[in-house]
């Protein structure tokens, strides 16, 4: 209907997306049997029948699992590109792609085949479907400090085919200040600095994200609603909280969509956005995380404009750009 229409019109910016969580089955038994990587499951429909989560960690395990079956610039070329194409079809202007190096180098993938084949397919995302793409490298928290530090170190033959460094992986136990050093150093060669925090972690963690990382945008955010203090701070600098609806359902963050609490933190006053973080593992794209949050919280056309304009504002896009989209 017309909310619907709307909601596939409105120019978006996907900001909080796991290239390797939109590897759907099909194309892991693909890449599987194009590289000779044997899977722990029979078939699509086995693997597909496991995405049954209860808490980040159940998922973290089994996404890891199959991004094993990535080895070649064109696996990484052509999961980036069947994304770029479902995001387009969503009505996606700008996407902020998360990569996650250290899951790849750890077993022998090099640096710049992970990176120059994600590149490629943001550059054909640009000139075939009208996408401005950009890269941001996430470290992961259940690795060490100095794991992290190599890792952007290895990265930086390829720095300009990143825009920004991001924090993701298991959140409670891994506290932001962990990483406050590679942020830094992030941070002096110029790059955008994110972190999720307030997935399942307490609010001290987004408090940590903002004061020891200096981060421009909150991934999740979501638990920020239990610390009003924390709302101000958000809401005064306009921090960003990229929340995905979908995500928090399956990792049972909240019971169901319509318990979810995204509409109280709009109401709060924060520059709250919606993305899809792992479409393939959690049930839907950019689309599906904006139509089903919707129906569930009775939002409305108002609020549709609201929160992709948002989209726009919190990216990293141009100016220039930015203008055209609003
Ligand atoms: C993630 Cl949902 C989520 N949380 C933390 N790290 C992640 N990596 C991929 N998806
Ligand atoms: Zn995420």
């Amino acid at each position: 209907e017309r909310l619907g229409a709307l909601l596939r019109a409105m120019p978006k910016a996907e900001l909080h997306i796991h290239v390797e969580g939109s590897l759907e089955p099909e194309l892991i038994f693909a890449l599987a049997e194009r590289n000779g990587v044997a899977l722990p499951y029979p078939s699509v429909e086995a693997l597909r029948a496991a995405y049954a989560f209860s808490n980040l960690q159940s998922f973290l395990d089994i996404y890891y699992a199959g991004a094993s079956v990535l080895r070649t610039e064109q696996d990484f070329f052509d999961m980036a590109w069947a994304y770029l194409q479902r995001a387009a079809a969503d009505g996606v202007v700008r996407a902020e792609i998360f990569f996650d190096p250290q899951t790849h180098t750890a077993r022998g993938v090099p640096m710049g085949v992970v990176i120059e084949g994600l590149h490629r397919a943001c550059v054909q995302a640009q000139s075939q479907l009208g996408v401005s793409a950009a890269l941001i490298l996430c470290f992961l928290r259940h690795l060490s400090e100095e794991d992290a530090l190599q890792t952007l170190e290895a990265a930086l033959p390829w720095r300009d085919r990143f825009i920004g460094v991001g924090l993701d992986s298991s959140e409670l136990g891994h506290p932001p200040e962990k990483f406050a050093r590679v942020f830094a150093r992030a941070a002096e060669l110029g790059l955008h600095r994110v972190a999720h925090a307030g997935e399942e972690g307490p609010p001290a963690y987004i408090w940590g994200a903002l004061d020891a990382l200096h981060v421009e945008r909150i991934d999740h955010g979501v638990q920020a609603a239990q610390d009003a203090a924390l709302l101000a701070r958000l809401a005064r600098d306009r921090v960003p909280l990229t929340v995905c609806p979908l995500s928090n359902v399956r990792l049972r963050v909240f019971p169901d969509l319509a318990q979810h609490n995204l509409r109280a933190l709009l109401d709060a006053g924060l520059c709250v956005t919606i993305h899809s973080d792992d479409p393939a593992y959690f049930g839907g794209y950019l689309l599906d995380n904006y139509r089903l949050t919707f129906d569930a919280l009775g939002l409305d056309a108002g609020h549709a404009r609201l929160l992709a304009a948002n989209s726009i504002d919190a990216s990293f896009a141009a100016p220039t750009d930015k203008a055209r989209w609003r």
